[in-house]
C-alpha cells in the first residue's frame, strides 16, 4: 500500500511539524490550502467538498514526500512558475510542504557535490520518491544532446525513474517534447511517457503549467497514496476537464463577434475576443481562465491581452502557428437562433402588431443574423488584424470559418 510509503521508511517530518520548525505560520498554510481549493475545487481527494481548516489540518498530519527534480531539456520556466510567488514567503512555503532532496535550480551544491547528494536520494528513498521530471528527452544519436553527470538523459531516465514510485511530467516539454520538439526537432525530443509507458506518470503540460496542479498531485499521493484520475493524455481532470474557452472572460465578446483584428486597435483598448487573432482557447485544455498564475487576478495570457496558444495541448502548441484561427470542433458560432447581444433596438410601427408583427420581426432578426453571419464569415477571409474595427466600434466579423 503506497500510503504508508513515507511514514515507515523515511525520517522525514509531517507537514505541520515542517512549518511549525521553520516559523511559517498558520495562516499562511491556510492560504496555500486556499489556492490549492481554487487549483482543484473537485476531483482531487485532498481538497474535495472540504473547507481550507479541514484541507489544512489533513494535510498537516501529511509526512512530506520525497521529491527528486530532473532536469533535462527545459527553459526552467516550470520551476520559475513555482518560485515566483506574489506572497513574500510563500515560495518558501511551497518548497517546505515537500520535501527537495534534488533540484539543480535550487541547490547549492555543483558537480561531484550535486551528484553525489543525487546518488543518495535515490539511494535513500528508492522505490519511495516521487521524480518530477522538466524538460524534454532527446533521443537522436543515442541521445547525446543532452547529458547529466556524463550519462545521456535517457539513461539517467530510465535509472532514477525506474526507481521512483510515480513520475510526474511538468510542463509540456516532459509532458510530450514541448518547444525543443517543434520542427525540425534536431535532437528527437519526447516526454517521459513516451520512454517509460509503463510508469505511474502524471502529465501536467503547460509552458509553464499552474504549480498548485503539480503540487496538488504530489500531496494527494503524499496523502494516500492514489494519483488523481486523467485523461488519456495522463492529464489530470480536475485541471484539464474544460476548455479555457468556457470559462473565458472575453467569452461575452467572442458571442457578440466583438473581435480583436490587430493589437492596439480599439476591440484590442476595449478587452475584446481574441479569437481572430489566432486564440487557441476554444481547442485547449486547462484551467488557467478561472486559476490564474502567480496568486494575481488575470495574470494568465488572456488576462494580459495576449492569445492563447494551446500550450497545454500535443497537437496544438509550437505546432500550429500562433496566429492561425482554429476551427470550432465542440461549440457553435455565435448564436445564430437569436439575435446577438449587440444588436440596437429598432423602432416598430404601432400597426405592426399580432402575428404580422412577429413574423416580420423574426424574419428581420434572421435577415439580419443570417446577412450578418454570411457577409462577415464565409467572405471575410482577410488575415487577422487586416480590418480593425471602425471608430464607432462596431461587431467585427464572426468566427467559424475563416480558417
Ligand atoms: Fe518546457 Fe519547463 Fe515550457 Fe519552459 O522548464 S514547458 S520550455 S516554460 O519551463 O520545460
Ligand atoms: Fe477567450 Fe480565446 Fe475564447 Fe475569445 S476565443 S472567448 S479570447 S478563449
Ligand atoms: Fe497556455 Fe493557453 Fe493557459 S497558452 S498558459 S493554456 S491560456
Amino acid at each position: 500500500m503506497l500510503s504508508s510509503l513515507f511514514t515507515s521508511a523515511t525520517s522525514l517530518e509531517t507537514i505541520d511539524e515542517r512549518l511549525l520548525n521553520c516559523g511559517i505560520s498558520r495562516r499562511s498554510f491556510l492560504v496555500f490550502c486556499t489556492s490549492l481549493m481554487v487549483a482543484a475545487p473537485y476531483g482531487l481527494a485532498i481538497t474535495d467538498k472540504k473547507t481550507p481548516e479541514e484541507v489544512a489540518a489533513g494535510l498537516g498530519k501529511v509526512i512530506r514526500p520525497a521529491v527528486i527534480w530532473l532536469h533535462f531539456q527545459d527553459c526552467t520556466g516550470c520551476t520559475e512558475s513555482m518560485l515566483q510567488t506574489s506572497h513574500p514567503g510563500f515560495a518558501d512555503l511551497i518548497l517546505n510542504v515537500i520535501s527537495l532532496e534534488y533540484h539543480e535550480t535550487l541547490m547549492a551544491g555543483s558537480g561531484l557535490q550535486a551528484r553525489q547528494a543525487l546518488d543518495e536520494a535515490v539511494q535513500k528513498y528508492a522505490g519511495k520518491y516521487i521524480l518530477v521530471v522538466e524538460g524534454s528527452i532527446p533521443t537522436k544519436d543515442q541521445g547525446i544532446y543532452m547529458k547529466l553527470a556524463g550519462r545521456p538523459a535517457l539513461e539517467v531516465l530510465a535509472d532514477i525513474g525506474g526507481k521512483a514510485a510515480a513520475i510526474v511530467a511538468i510542463g509540456s516539454c516532459a509532458s510530450w517534447g514541448g518547444i525543443p520538439s517543434a520542427d525540425p526537432d534536431p535532437t528527437g525530443a519526447v516526454g517521459v511517457a513516451d520512454l517509460l509507458p509503463d510508469k505511474s506518470i502524471v502529465n501536467i503540460p503547460g509552458c509553464p503549467p499552474n504549480p498548485y496542479t503539480m503540487l496538488g498531485v504530489l500531496l494527494q499521493y503524499a496523502a494516500n497514496g492514489t494519483l488523481p484520475e486523467a485523461d488519456e493524455q495522463r492529464r489530470p481532470k480536475f485541471a484539464f476537464d474544460r476548455d479555457i474557452h468556457e470559462h473565458c472572460p472575453k467569452r461575452a465578446h467572442f458571442d457578440a463577434g466583438n473581435f480583436v483584428k490587430q493589437y492596439g486597435d480599439e476591440g484590442h483598448r476595449e478587452g475584446w475576443c481574441l479569437y481572430e487573432m489566432g486564440c487557441k482557447g476554444p481547442d485547449t485544455h486547462a484551467g488557467c481562465s478561472t486559476r490564474h498564475f502567480n496568486e494575481i487576478p488575470d495574470v494568465w495570457p488572456i488576462g494580459i491581452g495576449a492569445p492563447c496558444i494551446g500550450c497545454t495541448e500535443k497537437s496544438i502548441a509550437f505546432k500550429v502557428p500562433m496566429f492561425q484561427v482554429v476551427q470550432l470542433h465542440t461549440i457553435a458560432a455565435p448564436p445564430t437562433a437569436y439575435a446577438p447581444i449587440t444588436t440596437t433596438r429598432g423602432t416598430i410601427s404601432p400597426l405592426a402588431t399580432g402575428l404580422v408583427g412577429i413574423a416580420v420581426g423574426t424574419l428581420a432578426t434572421a435577415g439580419y443574423v443570417a446577412s450578418r453571419k454570411f457577409s462577415k464569415v464565409e467572405h471575410d477571409e482577410s488575415p487577422p488584424g487586416s480590418n480593425p474595427p471602425g471608430p464607432t466600434g462596431g461587431p467585427a466579423s464572426g468566427p467559424g470559418t475563416s480558417v
